[in-house]
């Protein structure tokens, strides 16, 4: 306050006719002793920001890149069930990462992609899924997740290829991230993939990521409705027509549908009386990395938990 009165004043005091210093000398005093601090103020206050953010991506980069480089992810398998018998019919593969237990699965792969690292690290996902696989019993397919971008790669095909699990037991999901501008990338990898028996499965349907374009361009053996829409399907004639109408249209196109994220009994009625080929969810079997747990499901019901 005092830095901008002093001057004010002596402003008015020339006004009124009192000599002082001259508006020029006042507004450089003004212009030295307020504005000039201000605006490095200013651009310390950016230089911090950018700095800070420079900051965080370079922990980020290093945090990817360790796990790239050392491979150091576990691998849990979810049951896929055969709504009719219950029977495991496949599995999804869930990397788990270690260190901060507070960082999801789904935001280790979002960062993977702000510092460029996300194909590296599908790859990695894919390498040790294969080899866990090897442990499961040799009649479910074994599903994994895959970016658009890692889909439509020539990496993946080399990666699927030098595995001893037979190719038409592996199906890629794939879910949109982002809107896809070109899709031609993703059915031509999609073409090269089927030639080896490699399925294709559409993730999170319904979801808001995997719209019906995508779902109609990609052409999937697979679609899979998202929790967003099984939960609660047993309680709301919207999500029960919406399920129904995706069974017919998969049916109609010669793909299946599974029901993910299922955890109640009626759900689960639900969704079979509705003709949804097969359930996954906690209901029917958690997620594990125990290869113990997975002898378990090779032609048998998977989990007490289911009927
Ligand atoms: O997007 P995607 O469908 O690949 O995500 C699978 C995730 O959903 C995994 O992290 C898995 O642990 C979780 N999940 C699987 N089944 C259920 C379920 O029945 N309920 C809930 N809340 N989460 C589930
Ligand atoms: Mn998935």
């Amino acid at each position: 306050m005092i830095v901008l009165t002093g001057p004010l004043l002596l402003l008015i005091e020339r006004g009124r006719g009192i000599k002082g210093p001259e508006p020029i000398v006042i507004v450089t005093a003004v212009v030295a002793v307020v504005v000039l601090p201000l605006q490095c103020l200013a651009l310390w206050r950016v230089l911090a920001k950018q700095f800070g953010e420079q900051q965080r991506l370079r922990r980020l980069f290093r945090r990817i890149d360790e796990v790239v480089r050392t491979g150091d992810l576990t691998i849990a398998f979810q049951p896929v069930v055969n709504a009719r018998d219950m029977r495991v019919v496949g599995v999804e593969a869930l990397a788990r990462f270690g260190g901060d237990p507070l960082i999801t699965p789904l935001q280790w792969f979002t960062d993977a992609e702000v510092v460029n690292r996300a194909q590296q690290l599908d790859l990695l996902a894919v390498r040790s899924t294969l080899s866990a696989a090897v442990d499961l019993p040799p009649d479910v397919y074994v599903a994994v997740n895959v970016s658009p971008a890692t889909f439509a790669s020539t990496a993946l095909l080399s990666e699927l290829r030098s595995t001893a699990i037979r190719p038409d037991r592996l199906v890629l999901e794939v879910t949109e991230h982002s809107s896809i501008e070109d899709y031609a990338p993703l059915i031509e990898a999609r073409m090269r993939l089927r030639a080896h028996g490699i399925r294709l499965a559409v993730d999170d349907a319904g979801a808001g990521y995997a719209s019906f374009r995508h779902i109609v361009a990609l052409a999937p053996d697979i679609i899979k409705i998202d929790r967003a829409i099984v939960s609660g399907v047993d309680k709301d004639p919207a999500r029960s027509a919406l399920v129904g109408a995706v069974v017919m249209f998969a049916h109609g196109s010669g793909a299946t549908v599974v029901a993910e994220g299922v955890e109640t009994g009626s759900e689960l009625d639900c969704l079979t009386r509705l003709g949804v080929d097969t359930l996954q969810g906690h209901l029917t079997g958690m997620p594990t990395s125990a290869p113990a747990d997975w002898t378990n499901w090779g032609n048998s019901a998977p989990t007490a938990s289911s009927r």
